[in-house]
């Protein structure tokens, strides 16, 4: 166990599996007892639930988009109800079953801001932006840093449109990207020892890599909440947590942003990120994944198979950006 002079509440690494999951002996019994729940739930897909309410959502017009066919699975699609509840979603908590509590979050009216080194600073409702963006639908996997993986049809539009929207100058070498923050409504945001709001970010190479995309819908309707809703990022060459949800920030700078998860643990999660089998965490392997919604593991992939699309951003930084910590 890496973090270790941190906290007094740490438990022995046997204890723990998913994103930090040391902070507090009581939390973990608690997760530990979600997880196995969350099991049960998988296995059973006709469930009443509120996990997907979409229905109001001015968005709506836009769905089903058209499918690019360049992205291809090698793979089923995880099953929707697993996938719409079983999720990572700190600001709703800990444990995987947020999908109730996360539907509390107001996604309308929703802005979005462009900020730091851009022509003009602006902020966007995220109607408008949508309704400008190039929308299509891309089947992309998913792996959890934790492990666990899933393949998704999410619709959205290149991160590059984004960018471009946005013009920044060529100062500008990362972007830094936001989420909400509503204590009132996110009983997370009230952990103090967390550093919110979640913040992630990506080099100017990698946003506007083709790859890069901006989700606001899956299963071909609006994004349900407890998976990002109004917008959230795929990059699926990376571990999960860089896949930022529900974000109302984009901010164009020079320097290096400072994640959230590097915050949290930073012998443990890097900016970088990128989905190495051969790199394992420091308190478990990353040669295999766990298909939620199946019984099936399988083994990982260099930036979880996507290396013909990625792997030249790398070039030349001496195996940096394969890196999972740093
Ligand atoms: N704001 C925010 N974004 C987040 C997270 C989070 O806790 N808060 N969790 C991340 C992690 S660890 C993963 S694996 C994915 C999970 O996405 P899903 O719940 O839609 O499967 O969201 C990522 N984005
Ligand atoms: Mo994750």
């Amino acid at each position: 166990m890496l973090i270790k002079s941190r906290r007094p509440w740490e438990l022995p690494e046997a204890a723990a599996t998913p994103e930090a999951l040391f902070f507090n002996r009581r939390k973990i019994l608690t997760t530990a007892g979600a997880i196995a729940l969350s099991g049960a739930l998988a296995s059973c897909d006709a469930k009443s639930s509120a996990a997907v309410k979409t229905g109001t959502d001015p968005s709506a017009k836009f769905y089903p988009a058209k499918r690019d066919p360049l992205y291809k699975l090698d793979r089923a699609l995880s099953p929707e109800r697993v996938v719409e509840t079983y999720n990572n979603y700190y600001e709703f908590g800990t444990e995987k079953e947020i999908y109730e509590d996360a539907q509390a979050l107001p996604i309308r009216p929703w802005s979005v801001s462009i900020e730091g080194e851009v022509e003009k600073p602006f902020t966007v409702a995220v109607d408008d932006l949508i309704a400008k963006m190039p929308l299509e639908e891309r089947l992309y996997r998913h792996r959890c840093v934790e492990a666990w993986a899933m393949a998704v049809p999410w619709t959205g539009f290149a991160m590059k449109s984004l960018v471009d929207l946005a013009k920044p100058l060529s100062k500008a070498t990362f972007v830094e990207m936001q989420t909400f923050m509503k204590p009132d409504v996110a009983s997370g945001q009230r952990q103090p020892w967390y550093p919110w709001p979640y913040t992630e970010g990506l080099t100017m190479a990698e946003a506007t890599n083709p790859l890069a995309f901006l989700v606001t819908g899956v299963y071909g309707k609006p994004l349900p909440k407890q998976m990002g809703a109004p917008l959230r990022l795929a990059v699926p060459w990376k571990y999960g947590f860089k896949s930022i949800k529900a974000i109302v920030r984009f901010r164009f700078q020079s320097a290096q942003p400072k994640t959230y998860w590097q915050t949290v643990g930073p012998t443990e999660y890097g900016f970088w990120a990128n989905v190495n089998p051969k790199v394992p965490h420091p308190r478990w392997s990353q040669a295999s994944e766990r298909l939620i919604g199946t019984e099936q593991r399988v083994p990982t992939q260099l930036f979880n198979g996507y290396a013909e699309q990625v792997a030249a951003i790398y070039k030349g930084m001496g195996g940096l950006g394969d890196r999972l910590y740093r």
